[in-house]
Formats: C-alpha cells, sequence, structure tokens
C-alpha cells in the first residue's frame, strides 16, 4: 500500500500509487492568468492570488519530475480566428474589460501563440512534457487529455493550478466523472477570490470525498519522498 494521507482520507483510495500510473497536471499557469498585463490582470483583479501558486507548484514539479512521474500542462486559449470561441464566452469578456482576442500589454488575450497565452518561464515545460490546449475551462472538454491518460494506463492525476474555482474545480470534476483518483494540493492553486479558493476547496471533501482528496504541497512532497525512497 502506498498512500497520502490526506482529507478527508488517505489518497490514493486503493494504495494503487506509483511513478507509471499517476501524473501531475499543472492547470494554466499562464500569464494571461498571473501575469502583469495578462487576461485576469486586465480585468483588475491582484494577480498575487494566483501568483501564490507559483512557489509551491515549483517544488511538487522538482520532486515529481526527480521521481519520474508524468506531468502534463494545461493552457487555455482560443485559435486566431476565434473559430473555437462561444459567443457567449466573447461578450462576457468584453464585457468584463478584457475581450478574448482583443489586444493587450501582452499580445492578444487568451489567444493562442500570443505571449500572455504563455506558460509563465518559472513553470515553463521541459521537452517532452505533455501540454493540452483548451478552448474551455475544463481540460477534458474538446482536447485529446483522456486518451493521452488511458493510452499510458494513467489513474491517479495529482491537480495543480489556476483558478481554483474555474479551471481547477471544473477539470478536476471532470476527472472525477471519468474515474480517475484526484488529489488537489491546495496551495499549489488560487482564485481570483479567496474566498471562492476555500469553497473550492471544500466542496472536493464534501460527503467523504465527492470528488477526491486534499493534500498541500509540502505534506505531498515529504511522503512522496518517504515512500519512494523506501522502495
Ligand atoms: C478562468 C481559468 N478563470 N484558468 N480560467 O477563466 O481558471
Amino acid at each position: 500500500m502506498k498512500q497520502i494521507q490526506s482529507d478527508p482520507y488517505f489518497w490514493p483510495f486503493d494504495g494503487n500509487l506509483t511513478a507509471e500510473n499517476t501524473a501531475l497536471i499543472v492547470i494554466d499557469m499562464q500569464i494571461d492568468f498571473c501575469g502583469k498585463g495578462g487576461y485576469i490582470d486586465q480585468m483588475g483583479y491582484d494577480i498575487s492570488l494566483t501568483r501564490t501558486a507559483i512557489e509551491p507548484i515549483k517544488h511538487v514539479l522538482g520532486a515529481m519530475r526527480t521521481q519520474g512521474f508524468h506531468i502534463i500542462h494545461t493552457r487555455e486559449g482560443h485559435r486566431p480566428d476565434l473559430s473555437d470561441l462561444p459567443a457567449n464566452k466573447k461578450w462576457r469578456s468584453e464585457r468584463n474589460g478584457a475581450g478574448i482576442g482583443a489586444p493587450g500589454p501582452c499580445g492578444r488575450i487568451l489567444t493562442r501563440g500570443e505571449q500572455g497565452w504563455d506558460i509563465i518561464p518559472e513553470l515553463y515545460p521541459l521537452p517532452g512534457e505533455t501540454i493540452i490546449d483548451k478552448p474551455g475551462k475544463g481540460a477534458f472538454y474538446a482536447t485529446d487529455l483522456d486518451m493521452v491518460l488511458r493510452l499510458r494506463g494513467i489513474r491517479n492525476l495529482v491537480i495543480t493550478g489556476i483558478t481554483t474555482d474555474v479551471c481547477v474545480s471544473t477539470t478536476f470534476r471532470e476527472a472525477n466523472d471519468r474515474g480517475y483518483e484526484c488529489l488537489l494540493l491546495e496551495d499549489c492553486c488560487g482564485a481570483t477570490e479567496k474566498k471562492n479558493h476555500y469553497a473550492a476547496v471544500e466542496n472536493i471533501k464534501l460527503q467523504g470525498g465527492i470528488f477526491g482528496a486534499v493534500s498541500n504541497s509540502a505534506d505531498f512532497v515529504t511522503q512522496l519522498n518517504q515512500i519512494f525512497t523506501l522502495v
């Protein structure tokens, strides 16, 4: 049995934890969501609330890379011709002062290929790590993420990134419904409003872990190192 002590249960539920069957998912750590001049900044939110996840993710990324786990990054963004941008999403973003596809200080907002759409340098993917480009909030919708995971025999997901209440929680729920065993590292996430971050974390733990379990970067890395150096 290999398990991480987490809340509200030891994860994964059945103790089947290996580097081969487990992936770290890093969601949307893009300039648009945590950088100066990006989408979130342009809407007037405090980017320190999303940037708070950077150092904890770096710690987990380092440990999981060293132990040989699968690493998957996601990016939210749209085709330059905006043919994958639903009219209501475009309208809402314009209404909030940061129209998707419109020019901004980091190039066209949430548009593939632009500076703001890219992953921040601190957490940039290494060659060989998978990147999933998604047009929506969930990383499973309109992407090949499920296929990539199943072909590699991955069934446990350690989920991190931003924002806790939007893309992280949507992806977490999508993964749970597909039968993946999910762990959230709460300090590796952040939201534009703290109360929404806390609520999203609490939601996972409802009813004995209705969507999965929750831990944090320090406890997770300590336990991971203990488990995998004792092998
Ligand atoms: C948002 C995301 N908040 N990555 N996207 O629009 O959570």
